[in-house]
C-alpha cells in the first residue's frame, strides 16, 4: 500500500458498488473501520488516517466528486452517462457491477417502429433523450425514480430504459430486452481540480486501483 499523508475522501454507495469495491480496497491494504451496511455514520474511517470514505446514494456519487466534496468515487457508467461527467476524470474502468443499459418492453413492441411516439419510463432521462433523438424517434421521456418495470404493465409507458443484469426482473414482469444502449461497469472517477492540488496522493491511489484491475486480486497478494 502506498504511503500518503494527503487527506483523501472516497465516495461509495451501499450495496453492489460497496460490496464489489471492498475486495479491491482490501487488496490495496485499505480496510474500513466501520461497516457501512450496519453503521449509521456517513463518514467512515479507514485503517489509513488520511483516507476517509463517504457513503452516498449511487446517483449522487458524481455530484459529490464534481464539487470536490469527495476527491474520488466509484460509480456505474450508467450513472456517469446520465450525469454527463462535468468536472470529472474517469481514469479506471474497475470492471465491477457489470450490466447493460437497455431499452425493454413487451415482445410485440420489440420492433420499436410499431409505436409511433413512444413513451419511455426511466430514471436515465438525459441518456434516453439522447438515444432516441439519435435514432430519429420522437419519444416522450417520463422520469421515474424506481420500479421502472411496472410502467408498461400499468400503461404509463410503452418502453423502459433501465439496467439489466440477468434479465430476471424483466422476465418476471412479462417484458423483454429490446436494444442495448451501453454495456456498463463501474468506473473510478476523480475530481479534476483535486487531481492537480492533491496530485501525488491521488496519482498514487489511482495507480493502485489501476494495478488491482490489471492483476486479478482474487489470486491474493503476491508482491
Ligand atoms: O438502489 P438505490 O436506489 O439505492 O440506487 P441504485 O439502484 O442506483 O444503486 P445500486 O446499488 O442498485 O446500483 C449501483 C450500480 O450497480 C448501478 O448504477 C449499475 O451501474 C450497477 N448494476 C449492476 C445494477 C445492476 N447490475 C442491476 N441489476 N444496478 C441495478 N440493477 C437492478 C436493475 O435496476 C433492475 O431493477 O437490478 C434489476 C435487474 O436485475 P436483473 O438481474 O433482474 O436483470
Ligand atoms: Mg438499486
Amino acid at each position: 500500500m502506498m504511503n500518503t499523508n494527503t487527506p483523501l475522501t472516497l465516495a461509495l454507495s451501499k450495496g453492489r458498488i460497496f460490496d464489489e469495491t471492498r475486495p479491491l480496497l482490501a487488496a490495496m491494504g485499505i480496510e474500513l473501520i466501520d461497516d457501512p451496511e450496519h453503521s449509521r455514520k456517513l463518514i467512515l474511517d479507514t485503517n489509513h488516517s488520511a483516507i476517509k470514505v463517504v457513503v452516498v446514494r449511487a446517483a449522487d456519487t458524481p455530484t459529490y466528486v464534481q464539487y470536490g466534496a469527495a476527491d474520488l468515487g466509484v460509480v456505474g457508467k450508467d450513472v456517469l452517462l446520465e450525469h454527463g461527467g462535468e468536472g470529472l476524470y474517469e481514469p479506471v474502468d474497475l470492471g465491477i457491477a457489470r450490466c447493460r443499459l437497455m431499452v425493454a418492453g413487451f415482445a410485440q413492441d420489440a420492433g420499436m417502429r410499431s409505436v409511433p411516439r413512444p413513451r419511455i419510463a426511466t430514471k436515465y432521462v438525459n441518456v434516453s433523450r439522447g438515444y432516441f433523438a439519435g435514432r430519429g424517434v420522437q419519444a416522450e421521456i417520463i422520469k421515474l425514480y424506481g420500479s421502472m418495470e411496472l410502467a408498461p404493465l400499468v400503461g404509463l409507458a410503452d418502453y423502459i430504459v433501465d439496467v439489466v443484469d440477468t434479465g430476471n426482473t424483466l422476465r418476471a414482469n412479462g417484458l423483454v430486452p429490446i436494444e442495448t444502449i451501453a454495456t456498463i461497469s463501474s468506473r473510478l472517477i476523480v475530481n479534476k481540480a483535486a487531481m492537480k492540488m492533491k496530485h501525488t496522493g491521488l496519482r498514487a491511489l489511482v495507480a493502485e486501483f489501476a494495478q488491482m484491475v490489471a492483476s486479478p486480486y482474487e489470486a491474493g497478494p503476491c508482491q
